[in-house]
């Protein structure tokens, strides 16, 4: 438990009768203390007698809130209101269902919205869906002011479909109580914005950009726990353009995803290998969102990366969290023939770090990216880097190391500039955990396969991290979200709140908003489409586990505002000449507009630090007439790696449209 005291503390028990009595249903958490509820009133849009409003407030788990079912039934959506009788600084809300045997009325799909006079609200600081289990809701958000907190329910939590809500306890969350509402002043935009929470079903420890627009994530196969396989995962999707979160259970493939690797391949197929089931594969596939299963593995992997090569197969290597211990030797998948081919010669040796807890953890998360030439080049964790060929049997040639850098076990490695060869690499730990992670930053360029990359040492970043996540922006800057400073599964402890922003014009760093809560270890962050990153998830760890996040919050980064705060005008893709290309095309690019530049972003895939399918491609018009651009694609496909990508035109303020997609075929 560490630095931080947890609803586990005893302490916290001795001393928290009182608090107990006013913030039943509600947890302390680090960050943030329930508001006492004296005096508060409470009103909804419907009631049982027997079940008003204010039985949400009383302190007393056994009663709650209904709304009338009888002798009429109110229908859905319903909504409760706190009047908190003055403004507070609150940055969370707690929920807790009915305690009693049944589940009727557990609320699903929810926003949550704020006011300070009851008449003007707020746009959604947290929608999804929660749980449909007993287990108390905290979720947090970005500081607010509010007097008044309205929860929406728009449906009944998964497994039921009845028109009514109930709750037994809620409270509101403050960073600190006594803070002045009226002088409450949000970050500058010029270090971004978080804005809402997006509440999901499960803890997301993956996710995935499916082509349909939606973000495919999964847990295990237990929404909030892992390791008691029986062969299914708990999956949610979100539809960011309706803002809806649902739920599924996979178990057509017969495969615990947790702790995968990922890859997405030519088609979006989302590629999930091994995992807690170590050897299966299984992939989604976004046109039908059928899951199916694939061919097994040659070798039962956990903890293992993958990557999509220039070809459209799938290559990994490493893996020994689970399937046994060492000897993880690459092997290779066609998507076109579903055939694993091993490749002994792509030994896992050479990128083994010196982990503590030896060759379990020495062999995980490999940094791999596909390069020119069908080529794959691995830049870390190890302080090793090497060229991994994935012809014939396989081989590998050292590419030096990452200068004075040590083993960077759950850093971040990001390819900003796939034209260029350059990857940033920041972050990770000597050992796996109980380990010191460091601030440390280099940029790695890579030169002719097979020769040594072109290592430079960078600033460091502000934090110190592992277990964070690397995004590339459309502009090539990098965020890195999340992490802790002194790793260790399982824990918030030592947490890094603020994200930080490398700008690789000027090899610089600055430091972004905060995050409402520790995104620590299963946690992802990703690219969207609309330019912003959702970074969440966090913890699976069991019921009621503090650190279990069932969330993610949306990032807008700065170039997404003016410099007076105000958001930004974005301009806009009107046309793009085809939506299917092959390397080496051109594509004519018609703007509402007036832009500067464009570029492509590879849809990302996340899980435990990896993600080895964003990359960016800076595309520089070759001519531009009016509002119509002309741009050529990389022609390798080892650059402009096979599969879906996220165009984006850039003004020259700086501020990016929103993308459209493009698939790149496989040759
Ligand atoms: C809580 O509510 C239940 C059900 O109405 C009641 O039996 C119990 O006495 C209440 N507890 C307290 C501490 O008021
Ligand atoms: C996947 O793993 C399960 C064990 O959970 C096994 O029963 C199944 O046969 C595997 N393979 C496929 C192709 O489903
Ligand atoms: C990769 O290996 C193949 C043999 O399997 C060889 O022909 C090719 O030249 C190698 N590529 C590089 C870049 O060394
Ligand atoms: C919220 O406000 C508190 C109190 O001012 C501050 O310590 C904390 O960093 C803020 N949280 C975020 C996520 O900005
Ligand atoms: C590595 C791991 O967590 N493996 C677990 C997968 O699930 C089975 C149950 O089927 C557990 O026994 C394993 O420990
Ligand atoms: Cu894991």
């Amino acid at each position: 438990m560490g630095l931080y005291v947890t609803r586990h503390s005893p302490w916290l028990f001795c001393l928290g009768i009182f608090h107990l009595f006013l913030s039943l249903g509600a947890a302390q958490f680090p960050w943030a203390t329930a508001i006492p509820r004296t005096g508060w009133t409470v009103t909804a849009d419907s009631f049982q007698p027997g079940n008003e409003a204010a039985k949400a407030i009383d302190g007393n788990s056994s009663t709650f809130w209904h709304t009338a079912y009888s002798p009429t039934i109110a229908p859905l959506p319903h909504y409760i209101q706190l009047d908190m009788k003055k403004s507070y600084v609150i940055n969370g809300v707690s929920y807790q269902p009915r305690q009693d045997s049944s589940s009727n009325g557990n609320i699903g799909q929810h926003t949550v919205t704020l006011s300070n006079d009851g008449t003007t609200w707020s746009s959604p600081v947290q929608f999804g869906t929660w749980l449909n289990d007993k287990v108390t809701k905290s979720t947090f958000f970005s500081n607010a002011t509010a007097r008044y907190v309205r929860i929406t329910a728009q449906t009944e939590a998964q497994g039921a479909n009845n028109p009514w809500s109930s709750i037994a306890e809620l409270n509101v969350y403050s960073p600190n109580v006594n803070l002045d509402a009226s002088s409450f002043t949000p970050p500058p935009t010029s270090q971004g914005r978080w804005d809402s929470t997006v509440v999901l079903p499960i803890v997301a420890a993956a996710g995935a950009l499916s082509a349909q627009g939606n973000v495919v994530f999964w847990s295990a196969f237990r929404p909030d726990l892992f390791g008691g396989s029986t062969g299914q995962t708990l999956t949610a999707l979100w539809t960011p353009s309706s803002q809806t979160v649902t739920q599924r259970t996979v178990t057509e493939t017969h495969h615990d995803m947790f702790c995968p690797g990922i890859s997405l391949d030519a088609d979006g197929r989302i590629t999930v290998t091994g995992g807690n089931d170590s050897k299966n594969t299984s992939t989604y596939n976004p046109a039908n969102s059928v899951w199916a299963s694939a061919a097994e593995m040659v070798i039962p992997r956990g903890y293992q990366a993958s990557v999509t090569v220039g070809d459209g197969r799938i290559f990994t290597i490493g893996g020994s969290w689970s399937g046994g211990q060492g000897g993880k030797n690459g092997e290779i998948y066609s998507p076109a023939a579903n055939t694993w081919t091993s490749l002994p010669g792509c030994a896992v040796a050479p990128m083994l770090t010196a982990d503590a807890q030896g060759v379990y953890r020495a062999d995980n998360h490999a940094w791999l990216f596909a390069y020119k030439g069908n080529s794959v080049f691995q830049a870390g964790p190890s302080k090793k880097m090497n060229w991994y060929n994935v012809s014939g049997s396989g081989s590998y040639t050292s590419a030096g190391t990452r200068a004075a850098d040590g083993d960077a076990m759950c850093g971040n490695a990001v390819m900003f500039d796939a034209v260029s060869g350059s990857i940033l690499s920041a972050g990770g730990s000597p050992s796996y955990q109980d380990s010191n992670a460091t601030p440390n930053a280099h940029l790695i360029k890579l030169g002719n396969v097979g020769s040594a990359a072109t290592v430079t040492k960078l600033p460091n970043m502000a934090y110190a991290r592992a277990f964070a996540n690397g995004v590339v922006l459309p502009d090539g800057t990098v965020l890195i979200v999340g992490g802790q400073s002194y790793p260790i599964p399982f824990t918030d402890t030592t947490p890094a709140f603020p994200a930080e922003l490398f700008d690789p014009k000027t090899n610089t760093w600055r430091t972004m908003a905060s995050i409402a809560v520790p995104r620590t270890y299963h946690s992802i962050a990703l690219l969207l489409p609309d330019a912003t990153v959702v970074a969440g998830g966090g913890g699976l760890c069991g019921t009621g586990c503090a650190q279990n996040h069932f969330d993610l919050q949306l990032f807008s980064p700065p170039y997404l505002f003016n410099a007076d705060g105000t958001r930004a005008a974005r301009p806009a893709i009107s046309l793009v000449s085809a939506t299917q290309v092959r390397p080496g095309a051109s594509l004519t690019i018609t703007t509402a507009q007036a832009v500067t530049s464009f570029s492509l972003v590879r849809y990302g895939s996340a899980t435990h630090t990896v993600n080895t399918d964003q990359r960016r491609v800076p595309l520089t018009p070759l001519s531009v007439v009016g509002l119509v651009s002309v741009v050529t694609l990389p022609a390798d496909p080892g650059v402009l790696v096979p599969g879906y990508w996220m165009l984006f035109a850039i003004n020259s303020a700086g501020v990016p449209s929103v993308a459209t997609t493009i698939k790149v075929l496989a040759f």
